[in-house]
């Protein structure tokens, strides 16, 4: 006994149970902290088994306790007096959001703050904000990152089957599909624990199509690379359709059951000449045949598009033209058939259910459908006259920040500065807010703009739910301590409620009260979590929804008889060879696309603060084709500036011999003069608002010519 304890004396151990805070495969792991006599303190990380990553974790999850545990944490909220942040105590922080709040209420009405969230807040947190917004706050205007993210993948779902849930089929399945088209994904650097279910399915005989315009590790295990011209995915999937329907590669009966538009689409894809459409996307028509022959004959197959295709001025289309792909040829709702959006953040899917969008209320209710309104009104106790109506998308937000028509802004759970398009704009806008508040673990790039900043618990310390990419909502356990003063992101928000005289309304003690509301505020809707507990998740690996009742359990395959249209079809729909907004000319002759390397996450303010992941890529870089460069006299390694109509940046030049003569990629991961978003465009789709990232017209110089 005493000889135990002192060697519990002389090392301690502390084991952390918790779940990766990056993408939307949500590796559970633990987190084992071992004290030395000297108080030294060490850390190991330890996957845990669970149904989608196996028990992997890829080198972020690994060394995500890092960022959690840094010095520059945020401990005390800060408020800014005379130009500098200084600390404040919490009572003080909430009578400056509630002196602020009040005065710019009455004076310009109570839309004139803005609520802008996030995909990697809890369920219970993002549930939350919208109901902050809507009830303490009664103003229209919310929205939140995942607007570029997930918007156009959701819509397409939406008006295709009358459903959007990332994943119609459990990972599971992948292993049985016999072709695998992967658009415009890159899951071996963005979900790389579940590579092994594409490697299985190769085993098993798979085709793999990748459709990238460059060569990434997901290429690596492609059968079939379709280089494609960025922005023209639309038009490839059109080439594709014309295919099938030309060899007779339908599921005919399939069309006639379970689907409407069928004779339309036959008629628009007659009218389409595959060589025109080789030309517009940079495909050869040979390689179109090819791969629509191998999709279209296999016994079974699945499609997953992510941001390649969907971040486009287009993005919305484009992905339907691939669900006309899967509806064609009837491959849905069985095993080793199906279609994915493959979510990005960690809760990118919760996050995009439960009220965080301008137009939607929990459960995938809609805020301008009276009926909706009605039901959720009841649930918070609340006039359904007194919930606002619609507001406009995250990017649309930052117009009415500039426009002086949104005059505070409270943000948790994101970075606008670095992640919306055209950043120096999103930045003047912001500097010109009344009030900008920031609810954040670090100062991030937005919050050193911030007027006030709270600080929140990182995930290690927060227990809540979060939905991963296949639909499945699963427990993330915490007990870690939270640090300082920081507070969970729900705990703010009913603090400043109860300023604002809301507090009833936002009366919780614990995640799980909060998540017992969020299940009756979704009871009925699409997202139905009503059947979902936290004991249940306790003890099952995870749950997927919908799930109406305590009994039910959902085998994770959706549509296997019929769509979630009042009709049970799902709807097939002509899409047009679309152009992406900025064409290049002789003064920006080069395509720029833009997205993700294996170590950072996001805007980086977590990733860069991890060693580890820092010391592997530490700066911004440009990946440019060898010919392309010497053309442009731009030396390998070399610091270079890339120039839009919109602004410039400087990076550093990396020659890649596999990726389109006419196209350059920079990661999203940098801020500052590294802030590629300061250069992308703008525009935005006309039906989901979001940006097309993925394409824009840059020119490219060296910074020091004769170096
Ligand atoms: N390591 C890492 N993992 C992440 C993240 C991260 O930041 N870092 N973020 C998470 C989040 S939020 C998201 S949304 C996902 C994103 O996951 P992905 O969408 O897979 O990632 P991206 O790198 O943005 O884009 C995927 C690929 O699209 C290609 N592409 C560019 N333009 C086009 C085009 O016009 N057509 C086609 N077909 N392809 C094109 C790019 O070359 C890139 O290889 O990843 C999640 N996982
Ligand atoms: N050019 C270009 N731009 C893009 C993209 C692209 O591919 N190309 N991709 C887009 C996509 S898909 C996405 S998802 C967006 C994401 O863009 P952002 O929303 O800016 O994402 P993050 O970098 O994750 O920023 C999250 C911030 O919230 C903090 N944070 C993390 N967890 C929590 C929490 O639990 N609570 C609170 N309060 N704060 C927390 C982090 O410290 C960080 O400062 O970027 C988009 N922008
Ligand atoms: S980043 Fe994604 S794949 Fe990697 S450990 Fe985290 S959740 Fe898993
Ligand atoms: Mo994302």
């Amino acid at each position: 006994m005493s000889q135990m304890g002192t060697e519990l004396k002389e090392r301690e151990k502390s084991i952390f149970d918790t779940q990766c805070p990056f993408c939307s495969v949500q590796c559970k792991m633990q987190v084992v902290e071992d004290t030395d006599q000297n108080r030294r303190k060490t850390y190991t990380v330890i996957a845990k088994p669970n149904a989608a990553s196996e028990g992997r974790l890829c080198i972020k999850g690994m060394n995500a306790y890092q960022h959690a545990l840094t010095a520059e944490r945020i401990l005390r909220p800060m408020a800014r007096v005379d130009g500098q942040l200084v600390p404040v105590t919490w009572e003080e922080a909430y009578e400056r959001i509630k002196a602020k709040f009040s005065e710019l209420c009455n004076r310009y009405g109570s839309d004139s703050i803005g609520v802008y969230g996030g995909g990697s807040l809890t369920n219970e947190s993002g549930y939350l904000l919208g109901k902050f917004a809507r009830v303490a706050l009664q103003t229209k205007y919310i929205d939140y990152n995942g607007r570029f993210c997930m918007s156009a993948a959701a819509s397409a779902g939406n008006k295709t089957f009358g459903m959007d849930r990332g994943l119609t089929n459990p990972l599971s399945d992948i292993a049985l599909a016999k072709c695998i088209i992967l658009a415009g994904t890159n899951i071996a650097e963005c979900q790389p624990t579940l590579m092994p279910y594409f490697t299985r399915a190769k085993e098993n005989g798979a085709y793999i199509i990748v459709i990238d315009p460059r060569e990434t590790g997901t290429t690596a295990i492609a059968d079939l690379h379709l280089k494609v011209k960025p922005g023209m995915d639309a038009a490839l999937a059109n080439g594709m359709q014309k295919v099938l329907l030309e060899e007779g590669l339908l599921d005919k009966k399939f069309l006639t059951d379970r689907t409407v538009g069928f004779e339309e689409l036959r008629a628009h894809l007659q009218q389409l000449d595959l060589e025109e459409i080789a030309e517009l996307t940079g495909v050869p028509s040979e390689s179109i045949r090819k791969a629509a022959n191998a999709y279209g004959k296999s016994s079974t197959g699945m499609i997953f598009t992510a941001r390649g295709v969907e971040q486009q001025t287009d993005g919305y289309m484009a992905v339907r033209s691939f669900l006309n792909l899967v509806l064609m040829t009837g491959k849905i709702g069985k095993p080793g058939s199906g279609y994915g959006a493959v979510t990005g953040q960690g809760n990118g899917q919760g996050g995009r259910e439960h009220g965080q969008k301008a137009d939607q209320l929990p459960g995938y209710r809609m805020i301008d459908n009276p009926d909706h309104r009605a039901y959720v009104a009841g649930v918070w106790g609340i006039d359904p006259r007194d919930l606002p109506g619609k507001g406009v998308s995250a990017y649309e937000m930052m117009e009415k920040v500039h426009q002086e028509e949104i005059r505070a802004l409270f943000v948790m759970g994101s970075n606008p500065l670095v992640s919306n398009p055209n950043a120096d704009f999103v930045e003047e806008g912001l500097k010109k807010l009344d009030f900008l508040v920031v609810a954040d673990m670090f100062l991030s790039e937005t919050a050193r703009l911030a007027d006030l900043i709270l600080p929140v618990s990182a995930y290690i310390e927060n227990e809540g739910t979060l939905t991963n990419m296949e639909g499945r909502v699963l427990l993330r356990e915490a007990n870690r301590p939270v640090p300082g003063e920081a507070k969970h992101d729900w705990q703010i928000l009913s603090g400043i409620a109860d300023q604002l005289g809301k507090g009833k309304y936002f009366d919780f003690g614990s995640s799980e009260e909060i998540f017992n509301e969020l299940r009756l505020a979704s009871k009925g809707g699409i997202a139905d979590y009503y059947g979902i507990t936290y004991d249940r998740l306790r003890k099952e690996e995870g749950i997927y929804w919908p799930c109406p009742t305590v009994e039910d359990k959902s085998t994770g395959r959706l549509f296997e008889s019929s769509f979630a249209h009042s009709s049970g079809k799902a709807e097939i729909v002509c899409v047009e060879n679309h152009l992406p907004d900025e064409p290049t000319n002789e003064q920006y002759p080069l395509t720029l696309t833009t997205g993700r390397v294996l170590t950072h996450y996001l805007t980086g303010v977590q990733t860069r603060r991890s060693h580890t992941l820092a010391a592997r890529d530490f700066e911004s870089f440009v990946e440019i084709h060898p010919r392309t460069a010497r053309k442009l006299g731009i030396k390998d390694a070399s610091l270079v500036r890339l120039e839009s109509r919109r602004g410039d940046i400087v990076v550093r030049s990396r020659y890649r011999a596999d990726i389109r003569e006419d196209t350059v990629f920079v990661p999203m991961h940098w801020g500052d003069i590294q802030n590629v978003n300061k250069i992308t465009n703008p525009a935005l789709d006309p039906t989901c608002r979001m940006p097309g990232f993925k394409s824009c017209a840059v020119r490219m110089t060296m910074l020091y010519p004769g170096s």
